[in-house]
């Protein structure tokens, strides 16, 4: 081991004291050139004064501390010197039974001077020491939805040049606070918690266990750091389902009937969605549940997450209470893929009807405004390359709706030829076009009136053949 006093004002008593460990008091500082081991304290460890002046175990230049382990870290503040440009450094510090790295890396300017200290306890009511106040983790600025309470990270920028280091730390296990995606860097800016992870984004993290990294780029001013989740993406849009339209909204027959499934119906092909959404009783008003998808902002076909969610009479898509926006949050049990607040395309998808998509991307977060794909044909995608439909059916009085008569759930509503639809409504009906299934839940009720039949008062049929403008022989396709 190489000591070397850089300061008359160390004193510096504990070091040969290997039994009781090694301190430093507030107002001191031990200074080391080169390599010390962690793992020769005493069962004391190594600690320094944590308070408004407190003690360093500092590093200079090439001088670094290792073997840092949970056993062996340093127990209050590290401090490190800058020789040249861009040296980074860990810092090895924690509670002396819990280690909490943080390292710098990136781009550093020569003779910067940082420390730092790990601070178990909630910023809310734990003093930050070197500022002489608490961090409220109700004060968040933006894209931060909540900040943890597991604890902070003291940051001194001494040389006031720690704009734009990189920041890494090692987190305690954080799976019951937030996904991995939703992980960020927070710095606390003498006002607020502040997303430090910007440019990492949903990388920020490398896992939510403990000693998983977290990575941010630090702003100036910050004197605090700690770990912050993401805003989450919520869906709010109206659509309407032509099947179930009834004047200037959709009925609530099925719910009226008690036909609605307590769980999502989407478990089977070709959805296959495994989601876990599974409601006591169906909430008033609703029509029937819907799939909401949300795609990727640049390539539109790719699905980045899927919730069941449900449709009600005036076209709202609510989650399963029945009133809230439709939430991609990591706190939903059943969710498979939580998403972040951000542009998203979103698709809704029915298990009778052809599927809308938003015809631009939506900027969706905590503050989603309105989309509503029931007033303009054009709030749908269109694809050009279909000609025989429009991507929504027209109602009329300025009211357009999902294409419905797709018993089969696949890609296109047709009477004719391949996988048709009046086939598999002949099917439903075991080939006897007589028959009539009453209060049933079923793909071939077109019309969502809990009955499935092909001749007689509302028939299905009647209804499939309306869709496609009384042409059996059109191919209407989703765009
Ligand atoms: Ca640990
Ligand atoms: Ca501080
Ligand atoms: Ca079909
Ligand atoms: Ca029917």
């Amino acid at each position: 081991m190489r000591v070397v006093l850089l300061f008359l004002t160390v004193v510096f008593s504990g070091l040969q004291l290997a039994a009781q460990g090694n301190y430093v008091s507030g107002g001191n500082e031990f200074v080391s050139h080169g390599t010390i081991s962690l793992s020769t304290a005493g069962t004391n460890g190594w600690s320094t004064e944590r308070s408004a002046n407190p003690g360093y175990f500092s590093a200079i230049g090439a001088g670094v501390y290792s073997n840092e382990t949970d056993a062996a870290n340093i127990n209050g503040y590290v401090k490190y010197y800058n020789t040249s440009a861009d040296q980074g450094f860990t810092f090895p510090v924690g509670t002396g039974a819990d280690l909490r790295l943080l390292t710098t890396s990136g781009t550093i300017a020569a003779n910067s001077v940082f420390a730092t200290a790990w601070i178990t306890g909630d910023p809310s009511s734990t003093t930050d020491p070197t500022d002489g106040t608490v961090h409220p983790v109700t004060s968040r600025g933006a894209g931060i939805d909540s900040v943890s309470t597991a604890g902070q990270w003291d940051w001194q920028d001494i040389s006031g040049t720690a704009a734009g280091v990189t920041v890494t730390v090692s987190i305690p296990n954080m799976s019951s606070f937030a996904h991995t995606t939703f992980l960020r860097l927070v710095g606390w800016n003498g006002t607020q918690w502040v997303n430090l992870s910007s440019t990492q984004g949903t990388a920020a993290a490398n896992g939510n266990a403990e000693n998983n990294v977290l990575t941010g780029t630090l702003t100036a001013g910050i004197t605090a750091i700690g770990i912050g989740k993401a805003e989450a993406a919520y869906v709010v849009t109206k659509v309407f389902l032509q099947g179930a339209m009834s004047g200037s909204s959709m009925t609530t027959t099925l719910r009226n009937l008690n036909l609605i499934p307590l769980s999502q119906p989407y478990s089977g092909a070709p959805w296959n969605y495994a989601g876990a959404e599974t409601v006591a009783s169906i909430p008033a008003g609703v029509t029937d549940w819907v799939l909401v998808e949300l795609r990727d902002a640049a390539t539109p076909s790719i699905v980045r997450s899927t919730r069941a969610a449900f449709i009600k009479s005036d076209g709202s898509v609510v989650d399963i209470d029945g009133v809230s926006p439709v939430s991609f949050n990591d706190d939903v049990p059943s969710i498979a893929s939580p998403m972040v607040a951000g542009n998203y395309h979103v698709v809704i998808r029915h298990r009778n009807h052809l599927p809308v998509r938003t015809v631009a991307t939506q900027s969706l977060s905590r503050s989603s405004v309105l989309y509503d794909f029931t007033n303009a044909q054009a709030k749908a995608y269109q694809n050009p390359g279909i000609t025989t439909n429009t991507a929504m059916k027209d109602m009329g009085s300025g009211i357009f709706a999902m294409w419905g008569g797709n018993v089969n759930s696949n890609t296109n509503v047709r009477a004719s030829g391949l996988a048709n639809d009046l086939a598999a409504l002949q099917t439903a009906l075991g080939g006897n076009l007589s028959s009539i299934l009453s209060n049933v839940y079923h793909n071939a009720d077109l019309n969502m009136n809990g009955v499935v039949r092909y001749s007689g008062l509302n028939n299905d049929y009647a209804f499939l053949s309306a869709v496609l403008g009384g042409n059996l022989s059109v191919i209407f396709t989703q765009h």
